[in-house]
């Protein structure tokens, strides 16, 4: 298959990224179409519901193959393209890397973006609650981590499902607080930020 794959989504959207730094990683030529899901004035195009019905981003065409859901568009990213594999073949190691992917997913990004950084910046603060919530989740995922990456020598998809959803809490007011019991994910962090890959899919928030 010869087509660039198209990715739609955001720059400041965390599941975007997450799919962006797997084109970089693997150096994948894409064209990037934003689609500003919350922004009110610009809504999305009508037709975007047929790549996603339920209206999030990112979504993934590539020829005549449509994805939504990042995990199973950065999968499909790393299996159909060159590139360095992010995907171990030892089944201990890949379902460590289904597992970190989870986490991230339903416990990260619900308790760490939206629990702490956008209470934060949009809401009324941060509830009592919430920092527990978030450190429990701080605490799992630093005792996955195996440095230097999640998966230990090499980078996996995992790290690319977790970094950026722990950018955004660095930038919470709460945020440094909360990671700084963990030098270990603090250090992965800063590892994961000097990447080529990191650096090139700065958040607006990041950038000033
Ligand atoms: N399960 C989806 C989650 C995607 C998601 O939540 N994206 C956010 C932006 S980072 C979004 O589109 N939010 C819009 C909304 O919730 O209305 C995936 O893995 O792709």
């Amino acid at each position: 298959m010869t087509d660039r794959p198209r990715l739609y989504g955001a720059d400041y959207s965390v599941y975007t990224r997450i799919a962006r730094l797997a084109c970089a990683e693997k150096g994948i030529a894409h064209d990037f179409e934003t689609v500003d899901i919350f922004a009110k004035e610009t809504p999305a195009p009508a037709d975007y519901a047929v790549l996603h019905p339920f209206g999030k981003i990112p979504a993934l065409r590539h020829g005549d193959f449509t994805l939504y859901e990042t995990q199973a568009i950065v999968r499909y990213l790393d299996a159909a393209f060159p590139g360095p594999r992010l995907t171990p073949e030892e089944p201990r190691a890949l379902a460590r890397m289904a597992q970190v992917m989870g986490v991230a997913d339903s416990y990260a990004y619900p308790r760490l973006v939206w629990g702490i950084l956008v209470a934060e910046r949009e809401g009324p603060g941060v509830a009592h609650e919430a920092l527990v919530a978030a450190r429990t989740c701080l605490a799992a995922l630093d005792g996955l981590l195996e440095s230097p990456f999640f998966l230990g020598n090499r980078p996996s998809l995992a790290d690319l499902q977790v970094a950026p959803m722990l950018v955004y809490l660095a930038l919470a007011p709460s945020g440094p607080a909360l990671l700084q019991p963990y030098p270990r994910l603090r250090a992965w962090l800063a590892a994961m930020q000097a990447r080529r890959s990191l650096r090139a899919t700065r958040y607006p928030a990041e950038i000033g």
